[in-house]
């Protein structure tokens, strides 16, 4: 069998650029050439397998931002394992959940968190029992060989039934979407990559990480996003990928002049929509016009404004070239695509899998658009009841279905209205069938369940949800009675 394993991509450039600075942190003082970065790599490869993981076995981590977690994400990819990354800030009711849908051989968590969950490991940013194993192993091990079509990646993605789905990720949808990528934005080994995104997602797992380091590219590493850090580090950078709220923020900070930015090559944007109004602001202030792209967790990158030519203010431009891309039906429509980035279906659910897709092979996005004759895209809205806030992904039904469970709820609706910061940001409105506890109270208690970022920042009781009818709520009232929430006083 021809060996497709990403890891194997990887690992020739890995020995290519030898001894050359990999990654560089800015949260400590750790740096690591990329020869250490295979060493390393290897070690935790075979701490995995000493812990029995096995080709196609999940292994779930749910670990902060940290280099050793980089290594880790490597060492699942050496071993043929399927790596699973879950966001931190998920409680221990929603991690109970993807542990029970993903039946990972492996767990791996913060030494702090709950570890009674199976065979555990544990992680963070000063060691752990991962770390104490992996030090004690060999620095050296032969790749396991992979097809195009075996898992790499077990991503979960919710729908409008708020449930979620593990998105099956295959070494050939990462090889092919980084080497597009490196291609497309001319990254290369003189490229310095300011990393200041989450690695539990596609953006900073895949579209950052993969492509770096497929170039050879160096990483100015951040465990998270601070803008006066940030600005105060992108002198030494060329390159930077970040949501919109990073952009935002970064304008508002004083740092962040044009002079900052005399070094950089080209600042990426996506997982939400880039106002137009901070894309133009962003070029006076800085001289550069953030490249605007578009992509999902199935999919990968879809669309990508040009290296050279016109970035259009509030467009995602043209489909990646082995992308294929249409709108069904007129304009404006919903984007379909198609191409060796399309995931392999939902985790064991076939049936949700054939809902996703066209007849004809095309995964329906659940994003709307508008192409002109020259291709380039602009998205309008979604079908997808779902609200994006600073990048992450909430699923209004989840929420509804954790607040009616509140005594004295009788219904609610979740929905997003604009937030200066984050975009969207989170509202319910709720009808009383009996006494209800306080704003503050109700917001407290479903930070018990479900993570922060998800809890509505504001929780208003009306005497009824308005109807359309058909007798479905009308969220598009509400959003609009809600528009100035929080963007009053601005
Ligand atoms: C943090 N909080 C949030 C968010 N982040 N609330 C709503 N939306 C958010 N995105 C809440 C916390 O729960 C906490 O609430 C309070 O804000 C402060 O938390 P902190 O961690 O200090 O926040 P922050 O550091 O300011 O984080 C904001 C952030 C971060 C930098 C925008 O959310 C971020 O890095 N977002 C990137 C998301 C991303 O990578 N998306 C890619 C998805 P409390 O005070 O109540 O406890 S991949 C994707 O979409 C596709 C494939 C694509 O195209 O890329
Ligand atoms: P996720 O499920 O986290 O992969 O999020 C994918 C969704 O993020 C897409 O379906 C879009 O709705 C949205 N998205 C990503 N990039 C952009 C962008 N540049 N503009 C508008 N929406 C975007």
């Amino acid at each position: 069998m021809e060996d497709e394993s990403l890891f194997t991509l990887l690992e020739r450039s890995f020995l290519a650029a030898g001894g050359r600075t990999a990654i560089r942190s800015c949260s400590n003082d750790v740096k690591i050439s990329y020869a250490d970065l295979l060493r390393s790599a290897c070690r935790y490869a075979n701490a995995l397998l000493s812990l029995g993981v096995e080709p196609g076995d999940r292994v779930t981590v749910q670990v902060e931002k940290s280099i050793a977690n980089v290594l880790l994400y490597l060492a699942v990819l050496k071993v043929g394992a399927v790596y699973q990354p879950l966001n931190p800030a998920y409680t221990d009711t929603e991690f109970a959940y993807f542990v029970g849908d993903a039946e990972p051989k492996l767990i791996v968590r913060e030494p702090s968190r709950h570890l009674d969950f199976g065979t555990v490991a544990t992680l963070d940013g000063d060691g752990g029992s991962l770390t104490s194993l992996a030090d004690r192993m060999a620095d050296s091990l032969k790749t396991v060989p992979r097809a195009s079509a075996d898992l790499a990646g077990l991503l979960y993605t919710s729908g409008t039934t708020g449930q979620s789905k593990g998105a099956m990720i295959t070494h050939g949808n990462l090889s092919s979407n980084a080497q597009t990528l490196v291609e497309l934005w001319g990254m290369g080994d003189s490229d310095v990559l300011l990393h200041a995104l989450p690695i539990f997602h596609v953006h900073g797992l895949y579209v950052a990480l993969n492509t770096a380091f497929l170039a050879g590219s160096e990483l100015i590493w951040f465990d998270r996003f601070d803008a006066d850090a940030v600005a105060a580090a992108i002198p030494q950078a060329t390159l930077m990928m970040g949501v919109p709220t990073f952009y935002t923020r970064l304008l508002a900070s004083r740092n962040f002049t044009r002079e900052t930015c005399r070094n950089m090559r080209l600042f990426v944007s996506g997982s939400a929509p880039l106002p137009a109004e901070i894309h133009r602001e962003f070029s006076a202030h800085t001289g550069h016009d953030i490249l605007e792209r578009y992509g999902m967790t199935e999919t990968g990158m879809i669309a990508s404004n040009p290296l050279q030519g016109k970035r259009v203010a509030g467009t995602v431009g043209f489909a990646l070239p082995n992308v294929s891309l249409r709108i069904a039906g007129t304009q404006p429509g919903v984007i379909e695509v198609k191409g060796p980035n399309l995931f392999q279906g939902y985790w064991r659910n076939p049936v949700k899998t054939a809902e996703e897709f066209t007849t004809d092979g095309y995964f329906i996005t659940g994003d709307i658009a508008t192409m002109e004759a020259d291709g380039r895209l602009t998205i309008i809205g979604r079908v997808k009841d779902i609200i994006i806030s600073g990048g992450f992904n909430i699923y209004p039904k989840e929420i509804e279905q954790v607040i009616d469970a509140i005594p004295g709820v009788g219904e609610s609706a979740v929905f997003g209205v604009p937030h200066p910061d984050l975009g969207e940001g989170v509202i319910a409105a709720v009808t009383a069938a009996d006494a209800l506890a306080s704003e503050a109270e109700m917001i407290a208690g479903l930070g018990t369940y479900l993570a922060r970022f998800k809890v509505p920042r504001r929780i208003f009781v009306v005497d009824e949800l308005p109807r359309n009818a058909m007798g479905k709520v009308q969220k598009s009232e509400l959003r609009k009675t809600c528009a100035t929430v929080f963007t009053r006083g601005r």
